[in-house]
């Protein structure tokens, strides 16, 4: 009853006085506010699992037991990014626990997520002796980790705790205190002499560096006044500066793209806001980039180099937390590193009115292409059902405080393009990583931080393969505590690892091997009824509305099997004609070859493939 008191409220008690080097480690990271760990037990790690337990049950911390370790270090980094703990933490096992843990815990570091792992080791006299399941975890560590800490003795524990908190947050990035077996039952050690060699540490964050100095900040308005059509790419970076952006956008008369991590952080429905970029993103993103003279880059390392404007094109000014990643992708005039909201808002003054409206007046033009564009293509019909349509059908039954975690897949596409975020909804996804398999931990993340609020997860069939029919099993341990039962998970069962599937027809030129690309069918409405949860099949498009109805007024976690044709291509958005055409004949070569989609490829390819170019040719027309 105190865990779930714990959960709803935020508010915890405080950690008993520690007594061994498990617990004070726990003691240690909740002065950082590391109260909720996702993990899974070993023997390695028992002194820390004890520690975290006794810490629960004095309601004092929060433990999530998952279904494998990778979920344990997803989740915790979903749960920073859903606004959740300030540093996530995850718990796992000397050897195959940490091991399994990593992959997570790169989604952390590439994405600048603040994330600890609480690693076990084998016991101390055992180390070196090829002992069952002993690794070297810090070697193991070091690539992942910025700070990785082998304890050898009680008294290292609260440098080591400070430490790891004080790098990931500072750096923004993962920390690892790898704790072998037989020092996390050893006796605590509270406090260290004053003596050669002992530090004492603070276990208080710094502040973050605020706003540049005005010096740099009127470099920067001169460049940016100097334009006359200027684009915005806003990034995560970016969250928490909504007013600031839109106020700076506004004076600038800017459109602004989004970066796939950040696209909640400005209303979609907005005339001027032109919504994903990238590979997966919109044309409009593209032509906002294609036509600018200025760049103002704000929180955002997005990798596709092509979908900035071409060099010598625009002057560009960067605003990031992190000087290292200023002018990492396009080559800028003037970085400021700072804070985006106080940045921002320091940099208002300095700018003049822009413009008539003219260019912001394109931008709506072109914005409204990508609109009849889409519609076409959720409309167009498919066998059975058209996946784009099943996941724009989301929209109309989009709650006001939706969290949304996305899978990499064909999902993330539909996403990117066909999902509106609004103020108050979030979404999030492995956004550099870009792993398979995180939809289900992500969501796990996001009911656990929050559990008043409404999740939704789109996940293809291979991820909830890999992942997903696994951690359905923790939704089902779990959702009884949520103060709103909600979590629908719409599965993209398409039978085939799509995404990959387009790009070994499209740009290898192969005729997808079906040993490697195609997928059981699994009945995952069914496993989710077997585990106590909502499920249904949808086999026909008619029954995809009632389906998102059924699943977000459902009073308990809900499944979604959507039946979806493999076939539906995702075109990206700067296709032309010669692209376009390109695509359609490596799907009719690979057709002709024996890929085992033919008909569906030929009636869909030409489909999908056809209204944007039509779109692109009545663009031109228009001048
Ligand atoms: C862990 C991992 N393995 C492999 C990949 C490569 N990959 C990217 S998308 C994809 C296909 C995803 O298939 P599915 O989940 O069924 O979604 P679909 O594209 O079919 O909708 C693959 C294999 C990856 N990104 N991550
Ligand atoms: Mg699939």
């Amino acid at each position: 009853m105190t865990q779930r008191v714990a959960q709803s409220t935020g508010e915890w008690n405080d950690v008993p006085e520690p007594t061994t080097v498990g617990e004070h480690v726990v003691e240690r990271l909740a002065r950082w506010g590391v109260r909720r760990y996702y993990g899974y037990p070993g023997d390695g790690v028992g002194g820390v699992m004890a520690g975290i337990s006794r810490a629960r049950r004095a309601g004092a911390a929060q433990l999530v037991q998952v279904r494998h370790e990778e979920t344990a270090a997803f989740a915790a980094v979903a749960d920073v990014k859903y606004g959740g703990s300030p540093i996530g933490a995850c718990v796992v096992t000397s050897g195959p626990g940490a091991i399994h843990a990593l992959n997570g815990l790169y989604d952390a570091k590439l994405d600048r997520v603040p994330v600890v792992a609480l690693v076990g080791q084998s016991a101390t006299p055992a180390l070196g002796t090829s002992f069952y399941q002993e690794v070297d975890a810090k070697a193991l560590y070091e690539d992942v980790a910025d700070y990785v800490i082998q304890l050898s003795s009680a008294d290292q524990v609260i440098h080591a705790v400070d430490q790891a908190c004080r790098t990931a947050l500072a750096h923004r990035t993962v920390c690892a205190v790898i704790v072998p077996s037989d020092l996390g039952r050893a006796d605590a050690v509270l406090e260290t002499p004053v003596a050669h060699g002992y530090s004492h540490t603070s276990s208080v964050p710094s502040t973050d560096p605020g706003a540049p100095p005005q010096a740099a900040l009127r470099e920067a308005a001169a460049v940016l006044n100097a334009g006359e059509r200027v684009a915005v790419l806003a990034g995560v970076g970016a969250a928490g500066a909504t007013a600031e952006l839109t106020a700076v956008a506004d004076a600038l008369g800017a459109g602004v793209a989004k970066a796939l991590l950040g696209k909640h952080v400005l209303d979609d429905r907005l005339p001027w806001v032109t919504g994903a970029i990238g590979l997966l993103g919109t044309r409009a993103s593209y032509e906002l980039m294609q036509h600018c003279d200025t760049l103002l880059v704000v929180g955002s390392t997005m990798p596709y180099g092509e979908y900035y404007p071409p060099p010598g094109q625009a002057r560009s000014v960067q605003v990031d937390l992190d000087g290292a990643k200023c002018g990492l992708r396009t080559p800028t005039e003037v970085n400021l590193v700072g804070d985006a909201a106080e940045t921002l808002a320091a940099l208002l003054p300095l700018l003049r009115p822009h413009g008539d409206g003219a260019w912001r007046e394109r931008i709506a033009t072109w914005k409204g292409d990508d609109d009849a564009v889409r519609d076409a293509r959720c409309s167009a019909a498919a066998d059975p059902v058209n996946p784009e349509a099943v996941v724009r059908g989301l929209q109309p039954h989009l709650p006001d405080d939706a969290l949304l975690a996305v899978d990499c897949g064909t999902a993330t596409a539909w996403y990117a393009r066909d999902v509106d975020l609004r103020p108050g909804q979030l979404g999030s996804l492995s956004g550099l990583l870009l792993s398979m398999g995180g939809a289900l931990p992500y969501a796990l993340a996001a009911k656990t931080a929050h559990p008043h609020r409404p999740v939704i997860a789109l996940v293809g069939d291979g991820a909830m393969q890999m992942n997903g029919v696994n951690e359905l099993i923790t939704v089902a341990r779990e959702w009884r505590s949520w103060d709103d039962p909600r979590l629908a998970v719409l599965v993209l069962n398409n039978r085939d690892l799509s995404f990959e599937t387009w790009e070994v027809r499209a740009e290898l030129g192969e005729v997808p091997d079906p040993a490697s690309q195609s997928l059981p069918d699994v009945p995952y409405a069914q496993w989710a009824q077997l585990l106590g949860l909502g499920g249904v099949r949808v086999e026909r498009p008619e029954d995809v509305d009632a389906a998102w109805a059924a699943a977000l007024a459902a009073d308990r976690p809900f499944v979604i099997d959507a039946v979806v044709d493999p076939s539906t291509p995702i075109i990206p958005p700067h296709v032309s004609t010669e692209q376009a055409l390109l695509t359609v004949k490596s799907g009719l070569r690979s057709a002709l070859h024996g890929d085992e989609q033919v008909p569906g490829l030929v009636r869909q390819g030409l489909r999908q493939v056809v209204a944007p170019v039509l779109s692109a040719v009545r663009h031109r027309a228009r001048g």
